[in-house]
């Protein structure tokens, strides 16, 4: 569609709305920005982006004399399809599009769209190293935190795309259409969006619903939900499952310490998992659909064995940080649920001083305090949740925690008693809102924390 002369609304003024502006601009869009948050200050937003410069700015309130005048509204994913702006804007008739709808109409190439609760950034983050590694303009968007309009117009047919898709940014596409989609598990998260587990399960399965005959799907077979919607699309799309717990005829499959590759030409070995840079079954089903994926798009096997190799777990998720006097210190800040917690105790091969709780996001701790499975030594936990995990713990019968009022003072009685042979792994299962900005502060000042005990040790 002609975005040229179309008055077009950017809802949010973060990393997706000015990535959107600054691509609408040079399509000779009109553009007119709107952000809900009446706290924001106008001239922080200018300041903000070029393309923010100098187009009507509303915040809080847009009136309906506006709206009426709205040919596209362009959304961030962070906000939601109710919020009452939204609900006029489609009651009018506007065509509202997500910021990834936006990028996808003005992108080339080939795209790989991968989604899921957990795992996604590290399977995009290994995807996009493999494409990287062979094609020559090979290129990482969405929502691992680079705004696929950042991108988008840098693109050429010969670009290969590997793109983070959230269920929230799937909510608003229209045409978006992958050569190759995986959605790699799907366990409650986000509901007070989705509202319910089929809709959040809908939305994430709409990843396919532009995808043509002969497009691939890549699946992970063990989860449920996600086997019996395999069914209702492998009769026009190719589907390749992979597998953590039993060999597949065809697919990807995890078998004793290596992965196999097992397809028309018989039986191949993709990887013993001590040959990977990465920890936890999790991560061999991340590593697993991600060599479907390149597979898929033509990078032959050879080059993704090189770069499976050499791959870095992404920053915050189970990411080693260093030994000291023998223990082995782990961030997985990025843990901000408990379903990707017990992700990260079930990586651990060690005696493990747990450091868990944070912000109340009225999660249930029962099944990540059953995953420690005899291997935490001592439950440390901080923040807002901490009695309410030590609550539900108790009530499970494990009474091995403490509680700390900072994280410093959490790493430090690891730290303090930790013997050598163990690991000491920050994996909270909340939010870091209660006490820091982001996941990523709270992983950065574990990780300096730790830091500045091995400069001492
Ligand atoms: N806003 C409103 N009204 C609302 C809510 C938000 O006007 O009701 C405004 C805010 O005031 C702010 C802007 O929208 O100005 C923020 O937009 P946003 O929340 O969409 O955030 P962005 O900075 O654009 O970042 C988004 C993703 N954020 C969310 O989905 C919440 C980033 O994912 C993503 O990296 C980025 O686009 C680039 O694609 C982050 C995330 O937390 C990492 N994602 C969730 C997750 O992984 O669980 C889905």
């Amino acid at each position: 569609m002609e975005l040229k002369g179309k008055k077009v609304l950017v809802i949010g003024t973060g990393a997706s709305g000015i990535a959107a502006a600054q691509l609408l601009a040079k399509t000779g869009a009109d553009i007119i920005v709107y952000d809900s948050n009446e706290k924001l200050c106008e001239e922080d937003i200018r300041a903000k982006s070029e393309a923010f410069e100098s187009v009507p700015i509303f915040l809080g309130k847009l009136d309906e004399d506006m709206i009426s005048q709205i040919n596209i509204a362009v959304v961030s994913p962070g906000v939601p399809l109710d919020l009452p702006t939204v609900v006029r804007l489609y009651q009018s008739g506007v065509i509202v599009w997500g910021e990834i709808e936006l990028a996808y109409r003005c992108a080339k190439g080939r795209l790989a769209a991968i989604t899921g609760t957990n795992g996604k950034t590290t399977t995009t983050a290994l995807t996009g190293e493999i494409l990287k590694s062979y094609f020559e303009d090979a290129k990482v968007v969405g929502n691992i935190g680079i705004p696929y309009t950042s991108l988008a117009l840098q693109m050429t047919d010969q670009t290969v795309t590997a793109a983070e898709i959230s269920s929230f940014q799937l909510e608003t596409i229209d045409t978006f259409c992958p050569d190759v989609s995986a959605i790699l598990n799907i366990t409650p998260d986000h509901l007070n969006r989705h509202h319910t587990l089929e809709c959040y399960t809908a939305v994430k399965e709409s990843i396919t619903k532009n995808q043509r005959p002969g497009q691939v799907c890549v699946l992970n077979y063990e989860d449920e939900l996600l086997r019996t919607f395999g069914k209702t699309i492998d009769h026009y799309l190719k589907v390749i499952y992979f597998s953590s717990k039993r060999k597949l005829e065809h697919g990807l499959y995890l078998d004793e310490k290596s992965i196999f590759l097992s397809d028309e030409n018989g039986i191949q070995k993709i990887a013993d998992t001590c040959e990977l840079n990465l920890l936890g079954t999790h991560n061999y089903e991340n590593v697993m659909a991600a060599v479907a994926i390149t597979m898929a798009l033509g990078v032959p096997l050879e080059k993704i064995r090189e770069v499976l190799k050499t791959f870095q777990a992404v920053a915050h998720r189970i990411e080693y940080v260093e030994e000291i006097a023998g223990v082995r210190y782990y961030n997985d800040s990025k843990a901000t649920n408990p379903d990707a917690a017990i992700q990260g105790i079930r990586a651990m091969e060690r005696p493990t001083w747990l450091i868990g709780g944070g912000y109340d996001k009225q999660s249930e701790y029962g099944d990540w305090i059953d995953a420690f499975d005899g291997k935490v030594e001592k439950l440390v936990l901080i923040g807002e949740t901490k009695e309410k995990i030590a609550n539900e713990a108790s009530a499970k019968g494990f009474t091995d925690f403490v509680m700390c009022e900072t994280l410093k003072e959490a790493v430090t009685f690891c730290h303090d008693r930790a013997k050598p042979g163990d690991a000491v792994l920050l994996s909270p299962a909340c939010a870091s809102w209660d006490m820091f900005p982001n996941y990523e502060k709270r992983g950065d000042l574990f990780k300096e924390l730790v830091h500045s005990f091995a400069s001492f040790a």
